[in-house]
C-alpha cells in the first residue's frame, strides 16, 4: 500500500515534469533504449547529470553511488555518518543486510560498482520477489548463462531471480559478466525496474510530491542564465527552482589567495556552482583601504565570473554592527559596483552581512535597504540578498515587516555547532510568510569559527535545506587554523586539490555540492 502510494505519486512528479524536459541532456538522444530511466532518475532527483548538461550515460557508476540512489528510492535522504558524503547510505545499506562486510570496504566506495555486486544491492533494497517458477527458472537461467560458472555461488540464485523478474539480460554472447562494470545508463535502467518489481519494506520517508526533487536544476550560469525569485523560491532564466551551492571566501583582506581563480575552480570542479567573495567594511576591510580591498572584491567576482559560476559580493559588515554607520560608503560602492556589473548574470549584491548588536530590522537594517537598494536598482535587477539583526538570524521581524522589492532574498546565517532546530522553525515560519530565504553563510562550527566539527548537526541542516531547494554558501574557503575553514593548514590555492587538501570540514561540505 504504502509502497503503491510512492510511487504513485512517484509518477506523477514523472509525468509532470518529462512533459517540459523533451532535451534534459546534451548526450542523452531521445528515442534510446535508456533514455526514458535516465530521465525518470533525474527527474526524481535520484541521479543527477553533470555540470556541463551531460549525463555521460556509459560512463562508470561507484559503489557509494548506486548504493546510495537505491537507497534514496527506498528511504528518501540519509545524512552522512562518516567522513565520505555517502557514509550515511552506505551504513544504513550495510546495516540493512544488503551486503556484506566483506563485500565492499570503505576504501573502494569510489570504485566502479561490479555487475554482481549491482544485483544482489537492487535485490535485498527492493525485495524482489521470488515467484513460484524461480527452481525452474534456476535450471533454465544456469544453463542457459554463458559464463554461470564464473558468478560465486552467494550471487547466483540473485543473478537468476534478477533475469526472471526481467531486471536485467546478459550481453550479446550470453554473459552475465559477474566482475565487469556496470554503466549509468544500465544502472539507471536496473534501479527503474527493480522499483517497479519489488516490494520495498523500509519505506521511511516518501518522496513529498508537492515539493520539486532536491536539487531539481543545477549547473553553472550558461546553463541557468539571470536568475530571479519566484514566490520563496531562487529561479532560472526559464523560471525552474535553481540551488546554488558553493564556498565563501574569508575576509579577502587576509585569505585573498584563495580567491584566484584555480582556487575558485577547484571548487567548481568538485561541484560548487557559486561563490561568495567577503569583502569586510571594518577590520581593516572596505573602510580602511578603500581601493585596494575593492579591487580585490572584483577580482574575486572576474574569477567566479570566469569559472561560469554565481557569485555574491558580500558587503561584509560585523564589528560595525549597525549597517547605517556606514550607508554613505555603501551607497557609493554600491552605485559603483552595480554599474560596473550591470549586464553580468553572474552577480548577486548582498548589501550587508550581519548586523548585530543593539539595532532592529524595522530602526535600522530595513531603513538601510530602503536606501542600497533603489541605488542598485537604477543599474540592475540582479538578486539582492539583506541581513537581519542577531547576525542574519532575526528572518522572522524581517518577514513580519517585510521590503517591497522584487527579486529579493534574505539570508540566514547559522554555525552548526550553536544554532539548531529553532533556527529552521524560523525560516519555515519566514517563508510560509512569503519571506525568501538565502543561506549566504554557513559554518560546521561553533558560532565564533571554530570548535567542533559539527557533521551531525550540519547534515540536518543539509537535509532540511535540500529538502527545500534552498540555496547556501559555507564558511570559509582558507587554510587558517579553525574548524570552519576548508582547507588542510599550508593548502597551495594555485595547486589542483584533492580530498587530502580538505579539511575535515572541508571534505564534508564540499561533498554537499553535488548531493
Ligand atoms: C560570522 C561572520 C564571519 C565570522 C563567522 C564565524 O560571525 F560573518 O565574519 O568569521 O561568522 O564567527 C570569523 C572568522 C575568524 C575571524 C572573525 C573576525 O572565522 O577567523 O577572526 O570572523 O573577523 C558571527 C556569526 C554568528 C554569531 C557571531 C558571529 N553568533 N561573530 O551567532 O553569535 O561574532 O563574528
Amino acid at each position: 500500500m504504502k509502497k503503491s502510494l510512492r510511487f504513485t505519486a512517484a509518477l506523477a512528479v514523472l509525468c509532470m515534469v518529462l512533459v517540459c524536459s523533451a532535451f534534459k541532456f546534451s548526450d542523452v538522444a531521445p528515442g534510446q533504449w535508456y533514455t526514458e530511466n535516465i530521465e525518470s532518475m533525474a527527474d526524481l532527483g535520484l541521479l543527477n547529470g553533470y555540470e556541463d548538461g551531460t549525463f555521460r550515460p556509459e560512463g562508470t557508476i561507484t559503489y557509494a553511488e548506486f548504493v546510495s540512489v537505491a537507497a534514496r528510492c527506498v528511504a528518501g535522504s540519509v545524512p552522512p555518518s562518516g567522513t565520505h558524503w555517502a557514509s550515511g547510505y552506505m551504513k544504513r545499506a550495510y546495516e540493512s543486510g544488503w551486503y556484506d562486510y566483506d563485500e565492499i570496504y570503505e576504501a573502494d566506495f569510489d570504485k566502479p560498482i561490479t555487475r554482481q555486486m549491482a544485483v544482489k544491492i537492487v535485490d535485498l533494497a527492493f525485495n524482489i520477489p521470488q515467484n513460484e517458477q524461480e527452481d525452474n527458472a534456476y535450471y533454465k537461467y544456469m544453463t542457459s548463462i554463458k559464463d554461470f560458472n564464473e558468478i560465486p555461488g552467494r550471487y547466483g540464485y540473485l543473478v537468476v531471480r534478477a533475469y526472471n523478474n526481467g531486471i536485467l539480460t546478459g550481453d550479446e554472447n550470453g554473459n552475465f559478466n559477474p566482475m565487469s562494470n556496470l554503466t549509468r545508463a544500465e544502472a539507471c535502467a536496473i534501479i527503474m525496474r527493480a522499483n517497479g518489481k519489488g516490494s520495498a519494506v523500509n519505506v521511511t520517508a516518501a518522496p513529498n510530491p508537492t515539493e520539486p526533487p532536491a536539487q531539481a536544476i543545477s549547473g553553472g550560469v550558461s546553463q541557468n542564465g539571470r536568475l530571479s525569485v519566484s514566490g520563496v523560491q531562487l529561479v532560472n532564466q526559464n523560471g525552474e527552482p535553481v540551488v546554488l551551492r558553493g564556498m565563501s571566501s574569508h575576509g579577502i583582506q587576509w585569505y585573498g589567495n584563495f580567491t584566484s581563480y584555480n582556487a575558485i575552480k577547484n571548487t567548481a570542479d568538485f561541484g560548487a556552482n557559486l561563490f561568495r567573495a567577503a569583502m569586510y567594511t571594518a577590520e581593516n576591510g572596505y573602510i580602511d583601504q578603500r581601493e585596494s580591498v575593492k579591487n580585490a572584491a572584483y577580482a574575486a567576482v572576474d574569477n567566479a565570473v570566469a569559472n561560469d559560476m554565481y557569485v555574491i559580493l558580500d558587503w561584509h559588515i560585523l564589528s560595525d554592527g549597525d549597517p547605517l554607520r556606514y550607508a554613505d560608503e555603501a551607497a557609493e560602492f554600491f552605485a559603483e559596483a552595480s554599474a560596473k556589473y550591470a549586464g553580468v548574470p553572474n552577480v548577486i549584491f548582498e548589501i550587508c552581512n550581519e548586523p548585530n548588536g543593539n539595532i532592529t530590522w524595522s530602526g535600522n537594517v530595513k531603513p538601510y535597504a530602503e536606501r542600497i537598494i533603489p541605488i542598485i536598482r537604477q543599474n540592475s535587477d540582479a538578486v539582492i540578498l539583506v541581513g537581519s539583526p542577531t547576525w542574519s538570524q532575526d528572518i522572522d521581524k524581517a518577514a513580519d515587516d517585510p521590503l517591497s522589492f522584487s527579486n529579493i532574498m534574505y539570508t540566514c546565517h547559522f554555525y552548526a555547532g550553536t544554532h539548531g532546530s529553532w533556527l529552521r522553525d524560523r525560516i519555515d515560519y519566514a517563508r510560509s510568510k512569503g519571506a525568501p530565504i538565502f543561506i549566504s553563510e554557513w559554518g560546521t562550527s561553533a558560532a565564533d569559527g571554530s570548535g567542533g566539527v559539527f557533521l551531525g548537526e550540519s547534515a540536518e541542516w543539509m537535509s532540511f535545506l535540500a529538502e527545500r531547494n534552498i540555496s547556501w554558501a559555507n564558511w570559509s574557503l582558507c587554510d587558517k587554523n579553525e574548524t570552519s575553514a576548508a582547507l588542510q593548514g599550508g593548502t597551495a590555492p594555485e595547486a589542483v586539490w584533492t580530498e587530502a587538501d580538505l579539511s575535515e570540514s572541508g571534505r564534508f561540505v564540499f561533498g554537499e555540492f553535488r548531493r
